[in-house]
């Protein structure tokens, strides 16, 4: 299963809404990367989804989006394809 990693911030609905939709897909062991009060994990976050908001998932070389993408992923059937890879 490829390395999932999402972008985080504590307080932040979409953020829980992103890792509840990952966690009822068996996906548990994914990386958080929490990016409030560390500036150098914000800009990188920026810099490989080229967006400001959280969350921010990538599977493996794929960056996904937000939590909309996310659960757009999953309703189409696509999200299982791209974990298999
Ligand atoms: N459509 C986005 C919305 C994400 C969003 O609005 N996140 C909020 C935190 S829950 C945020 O980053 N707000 C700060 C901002 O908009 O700059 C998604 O589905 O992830």
């Amino acid at each position: 299963m490829p390395e999932v990693v999402v972008y985080t911030t504590r307080f932040c609905p979409y953020c829980v809404r992103a890792k509840a939709l990952l966690k009822r897909n068996g996906i548990t062991d994914f990386t958080e990367i929490p990016v409030a009060g560390s500036d150098q994990k914000r800009q990188e976050m920026i810099r490989l989804s080229g967006r400001h908001t959280v969350p921010q998932v990538f599977i493996g070389d794929t960056h996904v989006g937000g939590f909309t993408e996310l659960r757009n992923l999953e309703e189409s059937g696509q999200l299982d394809v791209l974990l298999k890879h």
